[in-house]
């Protein structure tokens, strides 16, 4: 619900529980409530930034280090974080909350975290609907937080302007994210965890790779920085990435742009939803028929909302 006064990104107790709330019934609404009542985005938009890894990697503990950061510089933050689905998932959305706790007691910080529930893609439902309900708000930057597993790398790249890629020193991550093409998703690299041994090997891995890597976007080389959140290290760095990156958005992608790519991702998610419910209602004999028939009927089925 949009907030009365002017908004700045700073919510009182009700406003921040009512946006809670919303963004709650948004994670588990269907497509077709979403249809009904779609949230609008507020004009200007906030700074969308994503980080994304695989789990443990230090995502959830850079996020609060940082939000704490720009907060104290007057930068209001909403911080979406998606946990993945697993019997666990009670336990991850506590563990974080409590590494954000500290950021999340300033007053110009709004952090919430949701299931992904049992999505293909690490994603919770309608995730370009929950950012944009949190950005009638005002906040100067929306941070999201998503566990890296494939497609969900994509929809982070669809709806931020600038995304954050940790991988951490001494696993197979790295190998694993290039066999999977997931360094292409990143902006930034970040080698996390950098008061552990190898993070110095993992960056100069990580950084060759980028240097003969295809270059994907104009004028714009993806920097690879070891952070420590446990020393301090890094963490300018990345901020003074952040910021170059913004210059480089501004001056590469038009507004237009950056909302179409929004909106193609918001019906392509919309629709694969329905075809998911629409697939789940075929009976066992459905499948007997012909593939154009079968194709047919799932078509009809798709058209009737
Ligand atoms: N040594 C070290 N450990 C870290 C650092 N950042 C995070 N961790 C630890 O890594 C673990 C996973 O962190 P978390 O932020 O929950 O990872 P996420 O699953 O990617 O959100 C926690 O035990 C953190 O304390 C760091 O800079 N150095
Ligand atoms: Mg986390």
């Amino acid at each position: 619900m949009p907030p009365t006064d002017t908004p700045n990104g700073v919510l009182d107790a009700s406003a921040r529980r009512r946006l809670a709330r919303e963004i709650s019934r948004l994670a588990t609404a269907s497509a077709h409530s979403v249809l009904r009542a779609p949230p609008t985005s507020a004009v200007p938009p906030a700074r969308r930034i994503g980080f994304t890894g695989p789990p443990g990697v230090g995502k959830s503990t850079l996020v609060g280090k940082l939000v704490e950061r720009r907060a104290a510089a007057g930068t209001s933050v909403g911080v979406l974080a998606i946990d993945p689905a697993s019997p666990y998932s009670k336990g991850a959305i506590l563990g974080d909350r409590i590494r954000m706790d500290q950021a999340s007691a300033d007053p110009r910080v709004f952090m919430r975290s949701v299931s992904s529930r049992d999505s293909q893609d690490g994603m919770c439902n309608n995730v370009a609907d929950i950012l944009c309900a949190m950005e009638v708000h005002g906040f100067d930057e929306i941070v999201m937080e998503t566990v890296g597993v494939g497609q969900a790398e994509h929809a982070v790249k669809a709806l931020v302007d600038t995304v954050v890629l940790l991988m951490q020193p001494e696993t197979g991550d790295a190998i694993q994210a290039l066999k999977a093409g997931i360094l292409e998703v990143a902006d930034i690299i970040v080698v996390s965890k950098s008061d552990l041994h190898g993070a110095p090997k993992m960056r100069e891995v990580l950084a060759s790779t980028v240097r003969f890597g295809a270059q994907r976007a104009v004028n714009w080389t993806v920097p690879v920085i070891g952070v420590s959140v446990e020393t301090g290290k890094g963490l300018d760095e990345l901020e003074a990435a952040l910021t170059a990156h913004a210059g480089w958005v501004a001056s590469h992608r038009t507004p237009a742009e950056t909302a179409r790519r929004r909106a193609t991702y918001r019906v392509q998610d919309l629709v694969l939803r329905r075809l998911e419910d629409q697939l789940a209602t075929l009976s066992p004999d459905d499948y007997d028929l012909p593939l154009p028939e079968l194709y047919q009927r799932v078509l009809t089925g798709l058209a009737q909302i």
